[in-house]
């Protein structure tokens, strides 16, 4: 797809699919992360590998500096680019949680709302596999306030609130279909959410959230990563230096990958 296409079908959809953006070898290095988190943090289910567990990870920032993640990004947001949230949700088979139906944007304190959403498939994400699902077009809806949400119970669900069932059309939502390697890209107004992961197989998605670096986070300290272009003088947004590699405290991996 190119650029003019890729804008045109997320501004129409909410949302768009681009396939082989990264390499295999380099979703297989994604497999791998999961099974070393999973190892060092085993108290913690791999659907909840948060930004704090990732955004000092030499590896992660491997992945960020993908330039064919970033194009595809520039297209969406311009030219100055930095990322607020990483969160691995990886589902285990027989019992991976589901994800309520939401918009980002209800959960981000961001000003204002001008960010785009990365989710990178490691393994195959499928149907079968509870991929996320989409409600293209509700991208035009407002955004639900928490207040206004069901509450979850999160031993049960990756997320702790959901739309109440009566402001779904469940009929109109789409599979994001994934192989490893391939993309999707989401507004943070598009309803969405996935499935429990009943079937015998891992389903692994990274998710990265990308704004322009004149969005502010309003959340003291957050730590942003700067990938592209300036930052913006008057926006104090806290960007943390790329991360050494340590044997001790890092997952090795192929920098050629
Ligand atoms: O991974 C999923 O199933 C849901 C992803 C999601 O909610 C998101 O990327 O915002």
């Amino acid at each position: 797809m190119n650029k003019k296409n890729l804008k045109r079908k997320y501004e129409r959809d909410g949302y768009a699919i681009i396939r082989n953006v990264i390499s295999t070898k380099l979703a297989k290095e994604i497999e791998n992360h999961i099974d070393w988190l999973t190892k060092k943090h085993p108290n913690t289910r791999p659907e909840a590998f948060h930004h704090n567990m990732l955004i000092h990870d030499p590896f992660i920032h491997h992945i960020l500096d993908q330039k064919s993640i970033l194009d595809i990004v520039e297209t969406i947001i311009g030219p100055n680019i930095a990322l607020f949230g990483a969160h691995y949700i990886a589902k285990r088979p027989l019992s991976g949680q589901p994800v309520g139906w939401h918009q980002d944007g209800s959960y981000w304190p961001l000003e204002p709302m001008d960010v785009v959403s990365v989710w990178l498939a490691g393994t195959h994400s499928t149907k079968s596999n509870a991929c996320m699902k989409v409600i293209p077009g509700t991208q035009n809806k407002r955004l639900m306030k928490p207040s206004e949400m069901i509450k979850l119970d999160t031993r049960d669900y990756v997320l702790d609130l959901a739309i109440h069932p009566d402001h779904i059309d469940e009929s109109s939502s789409v599979d994001i279909e994934l192989a490893p390697g391939d993309i999707s890209i989401h507004n943070p107004f598009i309803i969405h959410g996935s499935n429990a992961n009943v079937s015998d197989q891992w389903r692994i998605g990274l998710t990265l959230r990308y704004i322009p670096t004149t969005t502010f986070v309003n959340r003291d300290g957050w730590e942003c990563a700067l990938l592209r272009g300036h930052k913006q003088k008057n926006i104090s947004n806290n960007y943390v230096d790329k991360p050494d590699f340590r044997k001790k405290e890092h997952m090795p991996f192929n920098r050629l990958s």
